[in-house]
């Protein structure tokens, strides 16, 4: 009843009882990096009560947990017996996995946050398990709505025990920026901040309502800090050169400002803006200066500058556009985003950086280097993918955890519909008959949680569960053992356990809200 499913998995027939004396072996010499053994604590000890002590002699614990240099990066085996419990693993993933899915062995009442009575009993067997791909990920907007780093932090704690380990924050849009950049202030004095927003169940009306918030770097340390302890890296995204409008609103000389009709605001209404960043040299120093803040926050590899949805109707129209345009050669406004995204690119590749854009960066060709999330069309991703670039899939059509879970008139407000459980089950991320040397560039997968219609936690448990637990399969297990019948059976044990945690999911039978 494990989920995401494992690779193999052996019952061997019998049970393992867990005691309150229970301990633990780390043959690190109980030395972690990200504190293992406080994991392990907060996985088992508030539902049992048990204080999982850690001791040096591996023959006395009852949880041994053992290096083997022979298991796949991220994969463990997990072996039960009537003698206690076994994981072994390379790397520190694979014993935080292998944690995982022992809790997932135990009742569901183990996943609850004070102790409960009954018995913890784990079946015994042997399971061997490893992820089919490196990006397991979670979008979420806190753009549009803005939530807290506590709120934050518990939806960390629910990718981990789903084996997601990619938080991709979306930390700048057109209706707020929320990232603390100490050199440039009124990114977040004046852009974090928006008269009014949409009025709920009436997408034109403004509910005259002022909305604000963002992170200091102190609070986005932390989050770097917290996030890693749980295997996640955080993929940090900074919009360019479109969804700029809170930039423009911040600083007004690094829009077009020669171009008719330009206004800088913070929007407060969602949809595509026309706004743009000019392309000069002004505002390329400025970015630098923006992302030489975020690596500092940010030790991860990928860093997302966006890309999508930028309209070239200023830069059409604004002279000093149009002369940039010309002095460097290029033939139109498509050229001149690849232009503007392969400069970033460089910048951020001379630090030892990678850079990852939405699938508009593909369309004038993407940059040497770039990789590339997918979320409209495949044939972007075949494209980028024949082209020797790396591709996150996370196609609108199965990934969007902000369209409606059903019939959108009986879902609580949605951008529009419909992802329902088992399509989000169906997600197969390599496209059928790609050559395996073009598949093997996919880095995994992707939901994304974007937050227009997404106004507080709840809300957001319940448009993110249980649909990313089926993406989480997706990225997790191997191509051919998933299916809507297994995983349709799993998940009604499942939702016992997301119960547990508190979370406020959306019910699989609507009729039981
Ligand atoms: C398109 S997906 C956007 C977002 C919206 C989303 C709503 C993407 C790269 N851009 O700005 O929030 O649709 O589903």
């Amino acid at each position: 009843m494990i989920i995401p499913k494992p690779v193999d998995f052996e019952a061997a027939g019998g049970e393992f009882l867990l005691s309150p004396q229970a301990s633990v072996f780390i043959e690190s010499g109980g030395q972690s990096p990200k504190g293992i053994e406080a994991r392990l604590r907060e996985a088992l000890s508030p539902a049992t009560g048990f204080p999982f002590p850690v001791i040096a002699d591996r023959r006395q614990a009852t949880i041994a947990l053992a290096h083997d240099g022979g298991i796949p990066a991220e994969g463990y085996e997990l072996r039960v017996t009537a003698g206690g419990v076994e994981i072994r693993a390379r790397d520190e993933a694979g014993w935080f996995y292998g944690i995982q899915t022992l809790r997932q062995l135990l009742p569901a009442a183990i996943f609850g946050n004070r102790p409960a009575p009954g018995e913890w009993r784990i079946p015994c067997g042997v399971i061997r398990d490893f992820p089919r791909f490196a990006w397991r990920g979670l979008m979420l907007d806190t753009a549009r709505h803005f939530f807290s780093i506590a709120d934050i932090k518990r939806f960390l704690d629910h990718m981990a025990l789903h084996k997601l380990n990619v938080f991709h924050w979306h930390l700048t849009d057109d209706q707020g920026w929320r990232l603390e950049i100490r050199k440039y202030p009124q990114l977040t004095e004046v852009g974090s901040r928006r008269r009014e927003s949409p009025k709920a169940g009436d997408r034109n009306t403004g509910d005259g309502t002022p909305y604000g918030g963002f992170y200091t770097q102190a609070e986005v340390r932390e989050l770097v800090r917290y996030a890693s302890e749980r295997q996640i890296v955080i993929v940090p995204e900074i919009e360019m050169p479109g969804h700029v409008g809170a930039l423009i609103a911040a600083y007004p000389e690094l829009g077009n400002r020669d171009a008719p009709g330009f206004q800088p605001e913070v929007r407060t209404r969602w949809g595509v803006n026309p706004n743009i960043l000019a392309p000069t040299e002004e505002v390329f120093q400025f970015l630098e200066g923006v992302l030489d803040e975020v690596l500092e926050l940010f030790p991860g590899e990928f860093i997302h500058i966006g890309g999508d949805e930028a309209p070239k109707e200023q830069w059409r129209q604004s002279p000093t556009a149009q002369e940039i345009r010309k002095a460097v050669g290029l033939e139109d406004e498509e050229q001149m985003q690849r232009w503007f995204i392969t400069r970033i690119g460089g910048f951020l590749e001379a630090r030892g950086r990678r850079l990852i854009g939405w699938d508009e960066i593909s369309e004038a060709g993407l940059p040497p280097g770039a990789a590339m999330m997918l979320w409209r069309d495949w044939k972007w991703a075949r494209q980028a993918l024949a082209a020797g670039h790396s591709v996150v899939m996370s196609p609108a059509s199965h990934c969007y955890l902000d369209y409606a879970q059903g019939p959108i008139e009986s879902e609580p407000e949605a951008i529009c519909g419909e992802i329902t459980l088992e399509k989000a089950c169906a997600f197969e991320p390599v496209p059928e008959g790609m050559p395996p040397e073009e598949a093997a560039r996919i880095l995994g997968v992707q939901g994304n949680v974007w937050t227009e219609y997404i106004r507080d936690r709840d809300h957001l448990d319940y448009m993110t569960w249980p649909r990313a637990a089926a993406l989480a399969e997706a990225g997790w297990s191997p191509q051919g053992t998933r299916d809507w019948v297994s995983f349709s059976r799993r998940i009604t044990h499942h939702v016992e356990r997301l119960k547990a945690l508190g979370i406020r999911f959306r019910p699989l039978d609507p009729r039981d809200v």
